[in-house]
């Protein structure tokens, strides 16, 4: 496989939270094929609501981009992976507050949607990148902005600076 850049979005609101972030960065570079090229300063945002359970603790988010040689589908599976070391559980109901969220937010300019047909957006499973949420949470772009602006955003065809401008400032 050829390298292409990937963006990661590093979320952790539970536990020893800069612990875990730092550690996330160092697993992911000893990924396979795969090379650390930035990795934004860490921010801490109020918990966003997402699914039926309550705001928890404030987060740290962070963005990482690296080089990989690694399939999307194959870095995802390794994403889980660092998640499970951590202490991820992931019998928790959507939306708990997590030791550590990785999610695959940019592939190269790859649009990438292998969810079994006929799988609502909400399923879980499969692999959406861009990331669904990506354009719509500071979270997310804010970190992002700070190591690739210019990103331009499959699909959205607006870079990551532009999206993070478009944002209201409730989000
Ligand atoms: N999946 C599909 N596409 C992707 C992708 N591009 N990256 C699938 C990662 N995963 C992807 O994710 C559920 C399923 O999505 C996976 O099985 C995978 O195959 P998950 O990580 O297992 O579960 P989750 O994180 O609880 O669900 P989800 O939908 O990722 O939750 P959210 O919406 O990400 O909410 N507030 C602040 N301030 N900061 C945060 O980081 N994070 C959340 C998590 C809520 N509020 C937050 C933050
Ligand atoms: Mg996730």
């Amino acid at each position: 496989m050829p390298l292409v850049r990937a963006a990661i979005a590093i979320g952790t609101n539970l536990g020893d939270r800069a612990h875990l972030l730092h550690a996330a960065v160092d697993d992911l570079a000893a990924l396979p094929g795969t090379y650390l090229l930035a990795v934004s300063d860490a921010v801490e945002t109020a918990a966003l609501r997402v699914g039926v359970v309550e705001p928890g603790p404030a987060y740290l988010n962070a963005a990482v981009v690296v080089s990989t040689s690694l399939a999307p589908r194959e870095l995802l599976c390794c994403l889980h992976d660092i998640e499970a070391h951590h202490g991820r559980d992931r019998r928790a109901p959507r939306g708990s507050a997590r030791t550590l969220d990785l999610d695959l937010l940019l592939f190269g300019n790859q649009i990438i949607d292998d969810r079994p047909p006929h799988a609502e957006p909400s399923d879980r499973g499969g692999l959406i990148v861009p990331h669904p949420h990506l354009h719509e949470r500071a979270f997310m772009l804010a970190p992002l902005a700070q190591i690739a602006p210019n990103w331009v955003v499959p699909g959205r065809s607006r870079s990551v600076a532009e999206l993070l401008a478009a944002l209201g400032p409730a989000t």
